[in-house]
């Protein structure tokens, strides 16, 4: 049976911003594209904080429903139209509450950790020895966390692919190439990864709004940014 639908999604191409484009792309529902770059600042616009008061992509409108904040984004849009469960577990059964735990434990921990880490690593104005290395400590112990997981099950939260994967996916995909670091270190995470980067829907997301860097571009842009914040003074008086 096809529910109608009548989104409009608003996204960037970042860890956060490919989540909501991807599970689009997965449940195959029809969308119009917002591309609201966040270099331009338009996320802080009146007509867009009517959309997410919280001004940061990613966000979608369902006809008169919005829905703001990636993992919202996951279960709103799997609730409604993911009742065969392709990639969700329903409501109410043990799966789900693991993929809710997984979901909550990305929005909470691995987003913030590894954007901190990024931040401080690559993008800050200052240099902070002790930043970078809190954050990407953080960051390496939450991909630790993954490892430990992806050991005793396949995917998050059970056998199969779900929003659960989609939340942790980007962050770790794009995370590790930011940061430098080898994957190899975590080897279920890595073929993991290298599972979820050959879904069709993924590729799709990752190159929405815009056709990504290559991966050694990408890479090569984040080394360059952070060989500019190691240049700076240590500013970080611990
Ligand atoms: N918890 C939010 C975080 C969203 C977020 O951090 N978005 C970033 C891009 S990845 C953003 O919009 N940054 C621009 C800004 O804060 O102005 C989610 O998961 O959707």
């Amino acid at each position: 049976m096809t529910v109608a639908s009548d989104i409009t999604l608003y996204t960037d191409n970042t860890p956060n911003g490919a989540k909501a484009p991807i599970i689009l792309e997965e449940l195959g529902l029809p969308y119009k594209l917002e591309h609201l770059s966040i270099q331009s600042g338009r996320q802080k616009e009146d007509w867009f904080l009517k959309i997410n008061p919280n001004g940061q992509i990613p966000a979608i409108t369902d006809g008169k429903q919005r829905v703001f904040d990636s993992g919202a984004i996951l279960l709103y849009l799997t609730q409604k139209y993911d009742k065969e469960g392709k990639v969700s577990y329903a409501p109410g059964t043990p799966e789900y509450y693991e993929q809710l735990s997984w979901i909550s434990w990305q929005i909470g921990g691995l987003g913030p950790k590894t954007g901190q880490a990024l931040a401080f690593a690559a993008f800050a104005p200052v240099r902070s020895d002790y930043a970078i290395e809190k954050f990407l400590n953080e960051a390496k112990g939450l991909f630790g966390v993954l490892e430990y997981r992806l050991k005793e099950s396949p995917y998050l939260a059970g056998d199969k692919y779900t929003i659960a994967d989609i939340a942790s996916f980007p962050w770790v995909f794009q995370g590790a190439d930011a940061l430098d670091l080898d994957l190899a270190e975590w080897p279920h995470v890595k073929s993991w990864v290298d599972k979820i980067i050959q879904r069709p829907a993924v590729q799709k997301g990752l190159s929405t709004p815009t056709p990504p860097f290559t991966a050694e571009q990408f890479k090569e842009f984040c080394r360059a940014q952070r060989a500019v914040v190691l240049a700076k003074e240590n500013t970080d008086k611990h």
